[in-house]
């Protein structure tokens, strides 16, 4: 299947009627040069750069808008997507809140489905988002002590699921612990995959929505200090994702949660919204590549550079 869809739509995506000339294009597209992307290149700074975290200090009260909104969206050059969206984008908004802050997320339906949001973590059933659904032109407040610490998909919980996840009503909530972690250059990445021809299976792959978009825009990091990734699979269709580092190893903590283990790897699975907590310290400077190593999403998308820089 995935080969199929795979030529497909690298013939899709760039328009042409010759499929050699599209997978050449993709191959340029792997290494950046040739990459199809139409934003410009901050386009996706608010979903991958998260806010800063916060002290611990129980009690706080941190209050979000959340608005079931469709729109249409660009996933490659010249190829529109339908999208269920949080608050326009796919994935949604990150959100960062401290363990024992009240959440509180007004949830505001403005589509004309019912729709929701499940958090994972720890919170009252009837929190949950999913015996609840609200309908179109209706609000809901969640509100729960953010809990455990680590970082959680959120995502909607109205049938059929599946629909409603692969359209994109999903992202990241960060809960930072109560002993903070250590200073770091922190970014989010959510892979995800779109359906664009409707056929039940995925036509790209990307991280934070756009493909091939850090292929064409590398990170910019520094050397002197550690990279850590919120990482999280919200891909439909595929049982798995994975992120692989080129010429480096990293660490990796399952969830986040400061009680888990590290263990060091350059490669990590997760299957749908299983997440961890990347952390590297890059050995070497230069152009790092990553990617998932299902290779055939590589092509279709979910390919990108760090530029890892000494200064
Ligand atoms: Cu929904």
């Amino acid at each position: 299947m995935a080969a199929a869809s795979g030529s497909h739509s690298a013939h899709s995506a760039h328009g042409s009627s010759r499929p050699h000339d599209s997978l050449t294009e993709a191959a340029h597209a792997v290494h950046g040069s040739g990459a199809p992307v139409v934003a410009p290149a901050d386009a996706l700074d608010d979903l991958l750069y998260p806010p800063a975290p916060r002290p611990h200090r129980p009690g706080r009260k941190r209050s979000f808008t959340m608005v079931a909104q469709h729109r249409e969206i660009e996933i490659v050059k010249g190829v529109k997507f339908d999208a269920w969206t949080y608050n326009g984008t796919v994935p949604g908004p990150i959100l960062r809140v401290t363990e024992d802050d009240l959440l509180s997320v007004r949830f505001v339906n403005s589509t004309e489905h019912p729709h929701s949001i499940h958090f994972h973590g720890i919170h009252p059933a009837d929190m949950d988002g999913v015996l609840e659904p609200v309908d179109p032109g209706q609000e809901f407040l969640y509100e729960f002590r953010a809990r455990p610490a680590g970082v959680h998909p959120y995502h909607c919980h109205v049938p059929p699921l599946r629909e409603h996840i692969q359209r994109g009503l999903y992202g990241a909530l960060i809960v930072d612990p109560k002993e903070p972690r250590k200073p770091a250059q922190e970014l989010v990445m959510v892979m995800n995959g779109f359906d664009t021809d409707k056929d039940g299976e995925n036509n790209f792959y990307t991280v934070n929505g756009i493909a091939f978009f850090y292929a064409k825009y590398p990170i910019k990091v520094k050397r002197s200090q550690t990279v850590r990734i919120y990482l999280i699979n919200m891909t439909e269709f595929d049982a798995v994702n994975s992120f692989h580092l080129h010429a480096d190893f990293f660490r990796y903590q399952e969830n986040g949660h400061p009680q888990n283990p590290w263990r060091h790897t350059d490669n990590v699975a997760q299957i749908q919204a299983e997440r961890g907590v990347i952390e590297i310290d890059f050995a070497e400077p230069g152009m790092h590549m990553f990617h998932a190593h299902q290779t055939e999403f590589i092509e279709l998308g979910w390919t990108g550079f760090f530029d890892v820089q000494d200064a």
